[in-house]
């Protein structure tokens, strides 16, 4: 059966208590000794046992209870090892297993393989299955002991050490977990160690591991290790609870991080950081994700998840606690915003594609498909209206009944929900339409004014998507403030709740008519439209008192003339006056003046000119994009030009909020003025900067004015060596290159030597660099696509993971003119022809085409 259905889930039929493992790694021919402590869950059912175990696991030898069994009661299919219930004793019993497997082969990167001459595993969601036969999913939790023998010098597992020798290590982990965070690393490291001290007095060893000579790289993540440990304490009142924690950087890794128990192994990227090396945006990612998977250690490790369809159960918790960090940490309106638009130009288009699905899906193909944006960062925002719906102390009881409740637990989005009910009181039977519905509502505002009364009318759609023809109505908290006509706030903001198809909320005692600030703070994902002129959108955006919103004001401003100018149409001249009053406004937070200047990408433009029903055309979007930048710049040359020398950051270089705001600022302002000096400026910054953000900017902006080769080659010739670094080349290439040229560059560059296309990394930055390039993808002779095509098809026979989800790039193909959409369903259905195509890549492209 491939696929596989919520409806279908029944318990494992036998409770796995404690496993006992021995590793003998050899690079070729590594063997795995696994013990598991099993009892019937019924001794009075006789049922077989059926282990998972991907083909390239070897079977050498099997005893139950000390005995082979007979060879007829064994029987090996191509995922699984099925023990007939004949040969199984209606007791307790031990079953020892010793396979063999290859990691040197391992190019899937799934399981046990070989990064740089360091093992290391990945086993989330299904890749202990390549390392042993097992229980391979989450509601089977069991305690671990794992032997590593080996003459690699530091070896590491889940859970405490408990015994170190030469060429020998042994740990335990007393927290029983499912399979999935499992985790083994040996190689040649080198640790950045520290410690920290719970509240309850557990003195805590901190390690981060890094090949020899990226020490100085580490301390960054180490102090983001910190920060995070303290923050859930204060925040959540979680504490950690081995003696250990050890992160481990690698090279080679299909996604960011994993929170495997005590051994968080991460993407190299997301740990190594030098100002020479990493930008402003590397230093917060860094920062955001080791909080990440460090809270990963309740919510998703303590209290896991039933099976993989309650995937958001842990990530969306998982993201909203790692996106309040981020707010504690740094500018919490900034976060907003950033967090919104990353939903907007990730979920969004998901939600309106082919590829849509709720939060929590009902059927999958393969589980590796659904890390998506839907389940993360969709996830996150429902835990945030859930927060609006039930206040701030309402959330902390539901949490700490969650936490009480469930610690131990493999959990379901119902017990989830329960807690919030059982907590607060409320019902929130339609609130869980959130998780189980796919699409973003559209919302429409109607105002009516009359006798000092305004009335609010909104209308909720819920639109089909793909398996979904019919959706009820949902709980929307859309939270509302009021403007006076002379920019004071006349009612602060409350929460509306919305709750049927279409409903009305009166406002009365006004003595004039005021602006209304709807949905402030992003309080609901959903598509907000209401008829509004580009002088009130001007108004909003200089008056507006919830960041949120004014900064929304300004992206409708800006959207409005951007979509007429790429219809052809004339916009007003309202988005440039009103920006140029908000960059000339001292007081507001130079990282929100620099949102407010960063001009819509061309995506977002076409995704709205496609949700208006219109047909994006990439070419002309882009020359939208470029006149209005070149307009701003025009308007206030002299305002900008101060403003650039104002933002400059003295002294050493900080990744802290205040030094990169101004820097953010500061870039925001060069790639306008690079427009009419013709890269004078960048030139200037990339030669004298000392820090990896400025140096990006500079070469960014020079690169899309079709100059910066000089600098291309310097920064080439300086870090040739620094594989992050050398990602950042490859990607910024085709990114900012002129659209026509894109496809082309991408495809010159990827027959460099040092194209190093099989780790995930790199691929992902060529390949995705093009993608971000909206007019280069999209380029209408469809070189873009075939480009594309080409390198997935290679890519899936060698890591299917890796494919399938660069695929999406594909995703909004639909939307386009005939001759685009023709050229890239011939590149689609090109991949689907493969012979022997993963059925990781299958499932993307078979839902794509659909
Ligand atoms: N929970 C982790 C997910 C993950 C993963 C999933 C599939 C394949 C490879 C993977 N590596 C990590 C990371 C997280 O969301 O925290
Ligand atoms: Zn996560």
């Amino acid at each position: 059966q491939t696929v596989q259905y919520l409806a279908d889930y029944r318990p494992y039929p036998f409770v796995l208590s404690a496993t006992r493992m021995t590793f003998d790694l050899k690079p070729t021919a590594t063997r795995v000794r696994t013990a598991l402590s099993l009892a019937p869950r019924d001794p009075g059912a006789r049922q077989d046992l059926v282990l998972d175990g991907g083909k390239g696991v070897e079977l050498l030898s099997l005893t139950i209870d000390g005995q082979a069994p007979d060879a007829a009661h064994v029987t090996r299919q191509d995922e699984t090892l099925t023990i007939a219930a004949a040969a199984l004793p209606p007791h307790p019993f031990l079953l020892e297993t010793e396979v063999r497997i290859d990691p040197s082969a391992n190019t899937a990167f799934e399981g046990l393989y070989i990064s740089n001459g360091m093992f290391c595993t990945q086993c989330e969601a299904e890749g202990f299955r390549h390392i042993t036969f097992y229980p391979d999913r989450p509601d089977v939790m069991a305690t671990f002991h794992v032997t590593v023998v080996s003459d690699l010098p530091v070896l590491l597992s889940n859970g405490n050490p408990v015994g170190q020798s030469q060429g020998r290590a042994e740990w335990h982990d007393p927290w029983p977990k499912p399979s999935y965070l499992f985790a083994l690393v040996a190689g040649d490291l080198v640790a950045v160690s520290d410690s920290f001290t719970t509240r309850s007095g557990r003195k805590v060893a901190l390690n981060v591991w890094v090949r020899p000579g990226d020490q100085d790289r580490a301390g960054f993540a180490m102090e983001s290790l910190i920060k995070s440990m303290k923050w859930d304490e204060d925040v959540y009142g979680r504490e950690y609870d081995l003696d250990v924690f050890n992160i481990v950087a690698v090279d080679d890794f299909n996604m960011g991080a994993m929170e495997n128990k005590g051994l968080n192994i991460f993407n190299s990227k997301l740990v190594l950081a030098s100002p020479e090396t990493a930008t402003d945006g590397d230093y917060e990612r860094i920062e955001a994700v080791i909080a990440h998977e460090y809270f990963h250690n309740w919510t998703g490790n303590r209290i896991t998840c039933r099976d993989w369809f309650q995937l958001c159960l842990k990530e969306g918790l998982t993201v909203f606690r790692d996106q309040q960090f981020t707010s504690d940490m740094r500018s919490a309106a900034v976060k907003r915003i950033e967090d919104v638009q990353a939903l907007r130009s990730r979920q969004f288009r998901e939600d309106q594609g082919p590829l849509a699905h709720p939060p929590r899906p009902d059927r999958y193909e393969e589980i590796n498909n659904f890390y998506t944006a839907t389940v993360y960062e969709k996830g996150a925002e429902v835990i945030g209206m859930l927060k609006r719906l039930v206040g701030d102390d309402g959330y902390r009881r539901a949490l700490d009944l969650y936490f009480d409740r469930h610690d131990g637990d493999a959990a379901t989005i119902e017990d989830w929900l329960k807690v919030f009910e059982d907590a607060t009181g409320r019902d929130l039977a339609q609130f869980k339409r959130w998780y189980t519905d796919a699409g973003t509502p559209p919302l429409t505002m109607a105002e009516d004014w009359r006798d000092g009364t305004l009335t609010l009318t909104f209308t909720q759609d819920t639109p089909p998507t793909p398996g979904q023809p019919e959706k009820l109505p949902r709980v929307i908290p859309i939270a509302v403030g009021l403007i006076g006509p002379n920019g004071d706030e006349v009612a602060p903001t409350q929460v509306l709740e919305m709750t049927e198809a279409r409903q009305s909320f009166p406002f009365d005692g006004l003595g004039a008519r005021p602006v209304v600030s709807a949905l402030r703070g992003f309080s609901a994902p959903v598509m907000l439209s209401r008829p509004l002129d580009d002088a009130t959108r001007a108004f909003l955006l200089a008056h507006d008192t919830d960041p949120f919103a004014r900064w929304e004001a300004g992206r409708d401003l800006a959207l409005s003339a951007l979509t007429a100018a790429a219809q052809g149409q004339a916009s007003s001249g309202d988005y440039v006056e009103a920006i140029g009053r908000l960059i000339a406004d001292e007081d507001a937070d130079p990282a929100f003046r620099a949102l407010c200047l960063n001009l819509p990408g061309e995506e977002e433009i076409a995704t709205r000119l496609s949700s208006a029903g219109i047909t994006p055309d990439p070419d002309a979007i882009h020359g939208a994009r470029e006149a209005l930048a070149r307009r701003i710049a025009e308007a206030h040359l002299d305002l900008l030009s101060r403003l650039y020398d104002d933002m400059t950051v003295a002294g050493p270089y900080r990744p802290d909020a205040a030094d990169a705001a101004r820097r953010s600022l500061r870039n925001a302002v060069l790639a306008l003025l690079t427009r009419i000096d013709g890269g004078e400026r960048a030139e200037i910054l990339f030669g004298v900067a000392g820090n990896m953000t400025e140096r990006m900017a500079a070469l960014t902006a020079l690169l899309r004015r079709g100059r910066g080769q000089a600098e291309l080659a310097a920064l080439h010739d300086q870090f040739a060596d620094n594989r992050l670094v050398m990602d950042k080349w490859f990607a910024v290439q085709p990114m900012a290159a002129p659209p026509a040229q894109a496809a082309a560059m991408a495809r010159a560059l990827s027959q460099r030597k040092d194209f190093d296309w099989k780790n995930p990394n790199r691929f992902r930055a060529l390949i995705g660099g093009l993608s971000a390039n909206h007019a280069g993808f999209h380029a209408a002779d469809g070189s873009g696509y075939d480009f594309t095509a080409d390198w997935l098809m290679r890519m899936d026979a060698v890591n299917p993971q890796i494919a399938a989800r660069m695929s999406t790039a594909f995703e909004t193909w639909t939307r386009y003119d005939p001759g685009r959409r023709a050229k890239a369903l011939a590149a689609l259905e090109r991949i689907a022809a493969v012979q022997g195509l993963s059925k990781n890549t299958r499932e993307m492209v078979s839902r794509m085409i659909a």
